[in-house]
């Protein structure tokens, strides 16, 4: 007899609710919803959301709804969702929409374990068929990475599946978070993983690793880096596993990365540059670089490059303005401690003036001790403005002219 070929979909951080624009909000979650109905149409055997399926623990109604919209699709398929909370829909209180979903008989929240008396976390498994699924939730900041290396599996199956919402090291690469030794989880067949937004597969001995990537990207660099959302769908016969990365794209995503140099003339030689493209319907990513010789950031006007994107039917913009650097201008003076004030204030007056040669430099000394007046005791703020005022004025040989 031909061993039964299980097909199942495995998807992480959906990030419903996520986005703050909301053609992107919306773009996340018709993304969701084309992977629910790929799967429907695929017939899957079951599915697993590894975190993340809400963006935050308390999602707004209107995302709830059209969640609940979708979740129904699958169970009226006979196709069960198996879940864990991830570190965005994790709370502290244990209490999450996770649960309404899960009453609803619409998902199982795999996360089941008891604490030995030997400090070891011992999971308990949820059955589909002969399948073992077991779970550990996400935390906040990593906090379950410790947790995961005292983890133990109540038995042995002959399939067994680990669920978690984490990052191991073959895929932290130089991101400041927590990792995990992927060799101290127990062991699986397959672990369906979350939390990292990057496609990765691994494999050692019987054992597949996998990250799907998130159901869509969920920032600027994710759009560019990703471009789409994906999920992972998987075959297995009980002893080979065969996986495959499903892309849904949507939206096409051109990343425009310009250098600038003067922050006053960056608007028309932007604008020109993005003329020479085709932006239609297209998510469009703008990113600046350079170091401004020029002007500021605050000279770029965004709003007018924003209204040129939008004429040229683009579906929507985003600008990543990070990597602008502002020419810095330093001064090194080599000062003992005996030396007063004064003394360096002059050194570094000279300095600038070096550097900035101007007319007005020579102001610059008698303008600072004036500035340092300080009101006398007694005096009334309109007799030291007038005072302040007057001295400025002789100093800038402006008291002729007002
Ligand atoms: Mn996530």
């Amino acid at each position: 007899m031909q061993p039964k070929t299980i097909k199942f979909a495995h998807l992480a951080d959906c990030h419903l609710g996520g986005w703050r624009q909301e053609e992107l909000r919306k773009l996340n979650f018709a993304s969701f919803q084309k992977i629910i109905e790929t799967i429907i149409q695929q017939n899957l055997d079951f599915v697993l959301i590894a975190g993340d399926l809400f963006d935050s623990a308390y999602p707004p109604i209107e995302i709830l709804k059209e969640s609940f919209a979708e979740f129904k699709k699958l169970h009226d398929a006979k196709i069960p969702v198996y879940l864990i909370a991830g570190s965005h829909d994790f709370s502290a209180s244990g209490k999450t929409f996770l649960d309404v979903l899960e009453k609803a008989g619409f998902c199982k929240n795999v996360e089941n374990w008891e604490i030995q008396e030997d400090g070891k976390i011992k999971l308990k498994p949820t059955f589909h068929d002969s399948i073992a699924i077991y779970g550990y939730p996400g935390k906040k900041s990593g906090m379950e990475v410790e947790d995961l290396s005292k983890t133990c599996l109540e038995s042995l199956h002959p399939f067994t599946i680990l669920m978690i919402h984490t990052t191991i090291q073959d895929v932290v690469g130089t991101l400041p978070i927590e990792s995990l030794d992927k060799q101290k989880l127990p062991l699986a067949n397959y672990y369906a993983m979350g939390h990292i937004h990057k496609r990765f597969e691994t494999q050692v001995a019987n054992s597949k690793y996998v990250y799907p990537g998130p159901t869509y990207p969920n920032n600027f660099q994710e759009l560019s880096d990703l471009r789409h959302g994906s999920f992972q769908l998987v075959e297995t016969d009980g002893a080979n596993i065969k996986t495959q990365n499903i892309q849904i794209p949507l939206k096409e995503v051109t990343t425009i990365t310009i250098e600038i140099i003067n922050g006053l003339t960056a608007t028309q030689d932007i604008i020109a540059q993005l003329d020479k493209l085709n932006l239609r319907d297209k998510i469009v990513l703008l990113k600046l670089k350079g170091i401004l010789t020029q002007g500021k950031t605050g000279d770029i006007r965004f709003n007018e490059i924003e209204d040129f994107i939008k004429k040229k039917k683009a579906f929507t913009f985003l600008r990543n303005i990070s990597s602008i650097k502002i020419q810095a201008t330093e001064f090194q003076i080599e000062s003992t401690s005996e030396d007063n004030i004064e003394k360096i204030e002059n050194q570094i007056l000279g300095e600038y003036s070096k550097q900035n040669p101007a007319d007005f430099n020579k102001y610059l000394p008698q303008l600072m001790s004036t500035l340092s007046l300080e009101k006398n005791e007694d005096e009334k703020s309109a007799v030291y403005e007038e005072r302040l005022l007057t001295e400025l004025k002789d100093i800038l040989e402006l008291s002729e002219v007002i």
